[in-house]
């Protein structure tokens, strides 16, 4: 029987590459994202290469309005998630608290902490309500640790860790998996989101060295999903091989 599977942030980079792997492996997809013309393409893709069905909710995770309407109008039999894997998140700017821009601090904490609690409320009772299922919060490296000019996206990180340790206690009784993925370095349009579209910024952050690529997260994913009943990863960490500590890089020089 297929598994419904919701992910937040489909558009592009891991939420991305997760929907097209869980297409391979059984799941129907609700994909979510502002993007509405990437979203219309990668369900063109996914429906043209497997038998997932797909539901697409475009919206802004940002708006507690948007969201509600966007969940409490899926039909009925697409109400039954198995899985809401919580990936949409985005770091904005890359400066001092002293020197820090307001504007960016508050993109950051809507997205990546109201907005992953916003619709984590409004599935998880849908969840508890039949028993069962999954939630997969994507942290970071930057959860764990906090880097120069990193200050409020790894505050909103660390959020996200303790969110999902909160939710583990809170949904223990009812048999629901609680799991977070943090990854280090993927080189998605992560960093050009961060340099507000500097291409030569963005670029240089991946430059020397081999990154994570959006399949190496959504192969975790995977991983994490397809434990049996009795096993929940409660948090896996996965970082390219040439990156040790969150600024602590091998990496080779290029002219
Ligand atoms: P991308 O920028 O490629 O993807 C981010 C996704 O989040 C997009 O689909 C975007 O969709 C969505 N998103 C952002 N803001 C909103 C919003 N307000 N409403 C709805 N959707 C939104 O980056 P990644 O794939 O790398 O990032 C995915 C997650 O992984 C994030 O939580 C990030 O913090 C985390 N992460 C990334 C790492 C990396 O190095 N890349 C490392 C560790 C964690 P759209 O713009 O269409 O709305
Ligand atoms: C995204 C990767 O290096 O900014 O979480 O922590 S990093």
């Amino acid at each position: 029987m297929r598994k419904i599977a919701l992910i937040t942030g489909a558009t592009s980079g891991i939420g991305k590459a997760t929907a097209i792997l869980l297409s391979q492996n059984g799941y129907d997809l609700i994909l979510t994202g502002r993007r509405d013309k990437k979203l219309a393409a990668l369900k063109e893709k996914i429906t043209q290469e497997s038998d997932a069905g797909v539901i697409l909710l475009n919206f802004d995770i940002r708006s507690l309005d948007e969201t509600k309407a966007a969940i409490n109008n899926l039909p009925n039999e697409w109400k039954a998630i198995d899985v809401l894997i919580n990936n949409a998140g985005l770091a904005v700017g890359f400066n001092t608290v002293q020197d820090g821009n307001i504007d960016d601090w508050e993109r950051m904490i809507d997205t990546n902490i109201k907005g992953l609690l916003y619709i984590t409320r409004l599935v998880s009772p849908l969840m508890v309500k039949r028993k069962r299922g999954h939630i997969i919060n994507i942290s970071s490296i930057a959860g764990k640790e906090t880097y120069p000019f990193g200050n409020v996206y790894c505050a909103t990180k660390h959020a996200v860790q303790s969110v999902t340790k909160g939710m583990r206690i809170d949904m223990l009784k009812d048999g629901i998996k609680v799991s977070s993925v943090s990854p280090g370095a993927v080189n998605t349009e992560f960093s050009l989101v961060r340099f507000k579209g500097n291409k030569e910024k963005a670029s240089q952050v991946y430059n020397g060295f081999t990154p994570l690529f959006a399949e190496d997260i959504a192969e975790t994913i995977l991983f994490v999903l397809s434990r049996p009943r009795h096993v929940t990863i409660d948090d896996i960490l996965v970082m390219p091989t040439d990156q040790a500590f969150s600024r602590d890089f091998n990496k080779q020089e290029t002219n």
